[in-house]
């Protein structure tokens, strides 16, 4: 247990409405004591969401794990042509969405590995079959990795790429893929990943054709404070040129059956990260307490050091759970519901773009 250094006090002092420098939130996270970050994250999220804590009814889709990058931290990939490789067909996700349409589903969340024998015809084909089944559900599919991805293999504009997937009923991208920005931390963890910088220009480019998008940062492996808050400072910096981000999601490192070894950040790390990044961006509106990857009970917590949403009911997520993740692969929305009014807040049910749903 720590006091806060008068370094710190003087930040955290100051009217909201002064933005953090990088050198300020590295003081924070270093010098001020937990409570103290904590409840400053707190009095930002209760000004921006009272006591409010969104959750969205959604289902995850996962429709190829074969993918040609190898990151060092992915459980869920497998190489093309592994006997573990599964590649779903339109057919089979459209029997997957069919169990579930007794459901009130409003987002549908569809990524997948790099898989080469897919044709720019297969996504679109996808999009389109998902929003005939599921007409009332936003479409939140494809990594801006995917999307990369797909302009390379098709010789096309990220642009073109992205309008197509729009017309055919595409309202969102994802925000996985970011890891952390620095070019030298990508070189070891995922080096045929694109890099950080082509992250944040495909993410600026569906910006610009009015599709809003989420952002991730992949934290508690082998990354100082330093590497967190450069690509915090990266998000911000884009946001203030085009204000797309709807939410920002850290997602704690899990360690289980990947070749880093790394341990993953703790339950104090996990909250200090939360209120850090609930005050660095002041311009990205949400922040997502994901509790797949968190633990349900740490994510609860989430909710008192700066995070507004939980996520939702995703019905049998694979990336955070091929990773070792503990939590069950779904909630129903009972559980959902409870788990944000014991932890002290109101739950809102949520569409994807993080509108209240009437009576919801
Ligand atoms: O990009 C891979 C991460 C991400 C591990 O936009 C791992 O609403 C932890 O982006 N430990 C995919 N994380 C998940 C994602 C996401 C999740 C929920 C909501 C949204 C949203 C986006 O999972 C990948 C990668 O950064 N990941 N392996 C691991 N071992
Ligand atoms: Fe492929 Fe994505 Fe896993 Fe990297 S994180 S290996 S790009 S599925």
């Amino acid at each position: 247990m720590h006091d806060t250094s008068p370094a710190a006090r003087r930040i955290l002092d100051r009217p909201s409405s002064v933005r953090l420098t990088p050198d300020d939130a590295l003081t924070l996270v270093r010098e001020a004591s937990p409570h103290d970050l904590c409840a400053r994250a707190m009095d930002e999220r209760l000004r921006r969401h009272g006591h409010a804590a969104y959750y969205v009814f959604n289902q995850h889709i996962n429709f190829t794990n074969e993918c040609v990058n190898a990151c060092r931290f992915c459980a869920f990939s497998k190489r093309p042509g592994s006997p573990d490789a599964v590649t779903h067909t339109v057919d089979d996700i459209r029997a997957m969405i069919r169990r579930r349409l007794g459901q009130p589903v409003r987002e549908m969340h569809i990524v997948g590995g790099l898989n080469p024998k897919l044709p720019f015809s297969y996504y679109l084909e996808l999009v389109r079959a998902v929003a005939r089944e599921r007409p009332e559900a936003a479409i939140k599919a494809f990594t801006a990795v995917e999307v990369a991805h797909l302009a390379d293999v098709e010789g096309r504009t990220e642009e073109d790429i992205l309008a197509a997937l729009m017309e055919a009923g595409l309202m969102m991208l994802p925000g996985g893929g970011a890891e952390v920005f620095s070019p030298a931390l990508r070189a070891k963890l995922c080096p045929e990943k694109i890099s950080g910088e082509r992250w944040l220009r495909v993410h600026a480019k569906a910006h610009g054709l009015g599709l809003p998008t989420n952002a991730t940062m992949l934290f508690g492996h082998i990354e100082a404070w330093e590497d967190r808050i450069e690509h915090l400072h990266a998000l911000r910096a884009l946001q203030d040129k085009t204000g797309g981000f709807l939410c920002f999601i850290p997602l704690p490192y899990q360690p289980g059956n990947n070749p880093l070894s790394a341990r993953g950040p703790d339950g104090a790390d996990y909250l200090r990260t939360i209120a850090i990044s609930r005050l660095y961006l002041d311009n990205i509106p949400n922040l997502k307490a994901y509790w797949v990857m968190a633990g349900i009970k740490a994510a609860q917590m989430a909710l008192w050091a700066g995070a507004d949403d939980f996520d939702g009911t995703l019905v049998e997520e694979r990336v955070g759970h091929a990773a070792g993740a503990d939590t069950p692969k779904g909630l129903t929305v009972t559980e959902l519901r409870q788990a944000i009014a014991m932890a002290g807040f109101t739950p809102v049910e949520r569409d994807a773009r993080f509108r209240p749903v009437e009576g919801g």
